[in-house]
């Protein structure tokens, strides 16, 4: 859309951020795991945050609770673009982070066409919406791309490796990537690709595999399930799959970084070190003094992927600071006040200002 050059100087005006108002960032999927650890962080730099959630008919707020008073929430959803081009355009935001997605790869393999719907057209409604205006031209706008893009190609994978995605979720991100490329190319838009290898934290979801671990043995190292039953015992799929896991709060900080730049460019993140799912549980056992062999039952039917990616491992751009083997006891810590309903109140005790221990 074209308009006078005053109202477009008004516009532009209203955008820049000139050290008397605040910078203004976009989050979607500010209620996942990484929406509110980047969430917070925003705040902690001094930005006005908003963010996107989609109605629920049950509480879907629990990871942003301790910070609603100060952020601004807009109820829609990714795929509907009209939707997102009347957002966009009415919060004006510097920084747009996309991080709305259907997360899990292995549901994407019984929901391909969704998981599309989501991951790629999701991203284009937003590219579209400021592309369209010129008052947004300032915009910059982060995507969260994956490790998954790379599917097979040994490890360790960098930004010079071959992409070969091998699932429905990975396809629909490797279409999202070249989006991101594209409008940068054409458009002249800074649009930035993060890569990012596996993170996790005690906010992950919690059919994501190292969280289903640490929620279970968690349990089983607070007594809970002093009597393993049949019906008690967890149930896995390929656990040879090996990823490079990190810690969540580490990598919204290099997404915001991203930002920053004063040229877009894509980046790989992850830690460099890469371990088994069984190696993981390995982890778990030896902290908590367990045989964790004698809890765990293979489960091809419903945790075996049609397609799996064997090893991830990270060449990375960035370093970070936290490793596997401090994950298992932030996790578990979490996990074992958390059988008797104090889980959150002892997180956000003992981690809840997250970046002030960390900076
Ligand atoms: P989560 O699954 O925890 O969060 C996904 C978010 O997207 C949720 O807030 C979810 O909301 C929202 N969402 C899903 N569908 C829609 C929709 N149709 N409209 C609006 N919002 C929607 O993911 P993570 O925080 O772990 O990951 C963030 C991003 O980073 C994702 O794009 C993921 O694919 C990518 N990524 C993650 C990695 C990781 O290891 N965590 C590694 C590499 C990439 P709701 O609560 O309503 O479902
Ligand atoms: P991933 O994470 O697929 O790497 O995607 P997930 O934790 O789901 O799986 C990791 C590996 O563990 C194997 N696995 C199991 N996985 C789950 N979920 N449940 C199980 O019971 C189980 N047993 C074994 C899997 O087969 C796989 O090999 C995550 C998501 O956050 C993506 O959004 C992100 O892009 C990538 O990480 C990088």
């Amino acid at each position: 859309m074209t308009m006078s050059s005053e109202h477009l100087q008004i516009l532009t005006d209203k955008l820049r951020y000139t050290g008397k108002s605040k910078p203004r960032a976009l989050i979607t999927g500010i209620n996942g795991q990484d929406g509110s650890y980047l969430a917070e962080w925003l705040l902690h730099k001094g930005y006005e945050v908003h963010g996107i959630i989609r109605r629920a008919s049950t509480n879907n707020l629990e990871r942003i609770r301790h910070i609603l008073d100060k952020i601004t929430l807009h109820e829609g959803d990714m795929t509907d673009s009209l939707f997102v081009n009347e957002l966009v355009n009415s919060v004006s935001p510097l920084e747009i982070y996309n991080l709305a997605a259907q997360s899990h790869v292995h549901t994407s393999f019984s929901n391909p066409n969704y998981t599309f719907q989501v991951n790629t057209i999701g991203l284009l409604n937003i590219l579209e919406a400021v592309r369209q205006m010129d008052y947004l031209s300032n915009a910059r706008i982060y995507q969260a791309s994956t490790s998954e893009m790379f599917g097979n190609i040994p490890a360790p994978q960098s930004l010079d490796s071959e992409f070969i995605p091998n699932s429905p979720y990975a396809c629909s991100k490797m279409a999202a990537h070249d989006l991101v490329n594209f409008y940068r190319n054409a458009y002249d838009m800074y649009t930035v690709s993060g890569i990012l290898f596996n993170h996790e934290s005690p906010r992950r979801g919690e059919n994501f595999v190292t969280r289903k671990i640490t929620k279970y043995f968690g349990n089983v190292g607070a007594n809970k399930y002093s009597h393993v039953t049949e019906h008690g015992r967890l149930k896995l799929g390929n656990i040879q799959a090996k990823r490079d896991w990190g810690f969540a709060p580490d990598y919204v900080q290099v997404m915001w970084q991203s930002l920053q730049d004063n040229e877009p460019k894509d980046f790989v993140l992850g830690t460099g070190v890469s371990i088994s799912v069984k190696d993981f549980l390995g982890e778990v056992g030896e902290y908590l003094n367990l045989d964790w062999t004698k809890y765990v039952d293979f489960d091809e039917i419903d945790y075996v992927r049609p397609s799996d990616v064997n090893e991830l491992c990270a060449k990375s751009s960035y370093k970070v600071r936290t490793y596997v083997v401090d994950l298992v006891p932030i996790m578990l810590d979490y996990e074992n006040n958390n059988y008797n309903g104090q889980g959150y109140e002892y997180y956000m005790e003992n981690y809840g200002d997250i970046f002030a221990w960390r900076t």
